[in-house]
């Protein structure tokens, strides 16, 4: 029987995937120190079977700009380890209040709102302390390491995550003008996959020009990443998902969807991943899995 082609998303986690589990499990397994109920409650999210689609960005990212990926490896834990935390405090009942994450009940329902809570404290300040302590081990200069530490703190912090996450939720600061959900999708998804190429390709011996192509490529493919996730929302089932579908318009959230209409919306996820291919033409005339990626993320339907 003739196999069927796979798709880039199944490419890419076959390069870097079974690499970056294998090191996650292994770094898993020593627990100096660590409360055990802490322990569980943290690789309960970090295997509970997401994706890996920021770390296998920052590995492939890494690759291309001259280091080996299981270099780059500490900077990919750090990234999911920020990812997940930033799961579990969503899913918490004083944000999203959702009980289904990565097809598995969510962490608070499992370890209780405290536990959850210090899972994702715990996994935040423990990314930067693996990133900054292995990544020189790897033979990685301190300079490079210090600069894509701190951009993935800016990635994470105010101007990222968290306050994306602000204008997400925080009805008060939300405002009318056009393009406002274009905001929350930047600072709240794009700028941790941006990061997540950008984090990766500074590892290695990049020019400010070239850097600057990998910046666009993962702003454009983070801005069709949430796009798609907010189709999904609609369109998915439970099952696809393996998160409560429907939530959004249940919680009255600003999206692609209650912005511009379904149909709109699809073609807005298109035109970003067209864009981030765009970002990436000059460095691969040829072509390359990360662009092939950004067209296949925005028709996904999981
Ligand atoms: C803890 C850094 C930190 C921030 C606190 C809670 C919060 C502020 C931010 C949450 C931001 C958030 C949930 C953004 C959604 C991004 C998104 C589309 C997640 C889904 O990503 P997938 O589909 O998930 O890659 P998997 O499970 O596959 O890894």
């Amino acid at each position: 029987m003739k196999e069927s082609k796979k798709n880039a998303l199944e490419v890419l986690s076959e390069q870097y995937v079974g690499l970056f589990d294998d090191h996650l499990r292994k770094l898993l397994e020593i627990r100096n120190g660590i409360p055990v109920r802490l322990a569980e409650s943290m690789d309960y999210s970090l295997l509970a079977g997401g994706k890996r689609l920021r770390p296998a960005l920052c590995l492939a990212a890494a690759e291309r700009c001259g280091v080996a990926p299981e270099k780059a490896l500490p900077m990919a834990v750090a990234i999911e380890f920020i990812h997940t935390a930033s799961l579990i405090h969503d899913d918490l009942p004083c944000m999203d209040n959702d009980d289904l994450r990565r097809g598995m009940p969510t962490n608070h329902k499992v370890f209780g709102e405290s536990l959850a809570l210090i899972a994702g404290d715990a996994l935040l300040i423990w990314a930067f302390g693996h990133a900054l302590s292995h990544l020189p081990d790897m033979g990685i200069p301190y300079d490079r390491v210090a600069r894509a530490s701190a951009l993935l703190a800016e990635a994470s912090g105010p101007m990222g995550m968290c306050g994306g996450q602000t204008l997400d939720t925080d009805t008060a600061s939300r405002r009318l003008e056009e393009g406002f959900v274009y905001s929350i999708a930047a600072a709240k998804t794009a700028a941790l996959i941006r990061v997540s190429v950008v984090s990766g390709a500074i590892l290695g011996d990049i020019s400010d020009t070239d850097l600057r192509c990998y910046y666009d490529y993962g702003t454009h493919l983070g801005l069709a990443f949430q796009i798609v996730d907010d189709i999904l929302d609609v369109t998915a089932s439970r099952d696809e998902l393996g998160k409560t579908p429907h939530k959004d318009e249940a919680q009255d959230k600003l999206t692609f969807v209650s912005a511009y209409g379904l149909e709109r919306a699809k073609s807005l996820a298109i035109e970003e991943s067209e864009e981030a291919m765009r970002a990436l033409e000059e460095l691969f005339p040829e072509g390359d899995l990360l662009m092939d990626l950004a067209s296949f993320l925005a028709e996904r339907t999981f």
